[in-house]
């Protein structure tokens, strides 16, 4: 019994030699040697170890479900100005002729009152030229200067049908008018204002016949012309 004992001793000494030497692998130790020899009871916990280091992030989750619909966002800066639409094609094309006829059946009436009071105030249109009295009294020279100032010049009929108009202003004034137009330069050839020789002439018979005496050209109430002094007093009429 001496013997067992000393044996028993120095097993359990050996045992605890080997566990204080490797205590990394004290578990195992135990599972192989507690079945040989009886081992005491587990230690109490130890202290809580220091926090360990963040770990690495972990991958996305799954999309979550649809969320519901926001509110409504404030007005946007207004944009740019769009290009003009094409209101003519919305309108039928008979209802665009009847408005246009009746614009122009007011306008053609506008200007029949504007003819009416144009010739009593000594005015007439001419194709596209317009004729309008300035002074009943002028001399040639107060003629041209008066036209010039409202942007005019002395009347001068390039056609019969002009000729008639001055005519006409001339039978209604009861006064002969000067014409544009003079030998003054050049004696025998009368030229207009602009240096430029007639194109038309509607002479009395035997003119012209002044010589150096008459360098200006006055129209009769009858239409026909005269070469005539040119500081005698006549109708003043500009075209325009
Ligand atoms: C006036 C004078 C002339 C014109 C003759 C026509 C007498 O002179 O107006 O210019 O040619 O009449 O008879
Ligand atoms: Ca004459």
């Amino acid at each position: 019994m001496h013997l067992l004992g000393i044996f028993q001793f120095f097993i359990l000494a050996l045992s605890l030699t080997v566990a204080s030497e490797e205590g990394t692998s004290e578990c195992e130790f135990r599972k192989n040697t507690c079945n040989i020899v009886s081992c005491g009871l587990p230690g109490r916990d130890g202290s809580q170890g220091p926090k360990g280091e963040k770990g690495d992030q972990g991958r996305p989750g799954k999309v979550g479900p649809t969320g519901i619909k926001g509110d409504l966002g404030s007005m946007g800066p207004k944009g740019p100005k769009g290009e003009k639409g094409e209101v003519g094609e919305l309108i039928p094309l008979k209802a665009q002729i009847t408005a246009l006829q009746g614009e122009m059946k007011t306008l053609q009436d506008v200007m029949q009152k504007y003819r009416k009071v144009m010739i009593l105030l000594g005015a007439k249109t001419v194709d596209d030229k317009w004729f309008a009295v300035a002074t009943s009294e002028g001399t040639f020279e107060e003629g041209k200067r008066i036209c010039s100032q409202r942007s005019g010049v002395l009347a001068a009929p390039k056609n019969a049908r002009e000729n008639r108009a001055l005519q006409e202003l001339a039978e209604q004034f009861n006064k002969n008018i000067y014409l544009g137009m003079s030998d003054e330069k050049n004696e025998g050839t009368f030229q207009y204002q602009n240096g430029q020789t007639l194109s038309y002439t509607n002479w009395a018979n035997g003119e012209p016949n002044g010589g150096r005496n008459e360098n200006c050209v006055e129209l009769y109430t009858n239409g026909q012309w005269n070469d005539k002094s040119c500081t005698e007093k006549r109708l003043i009429v500009c075209g325009f």
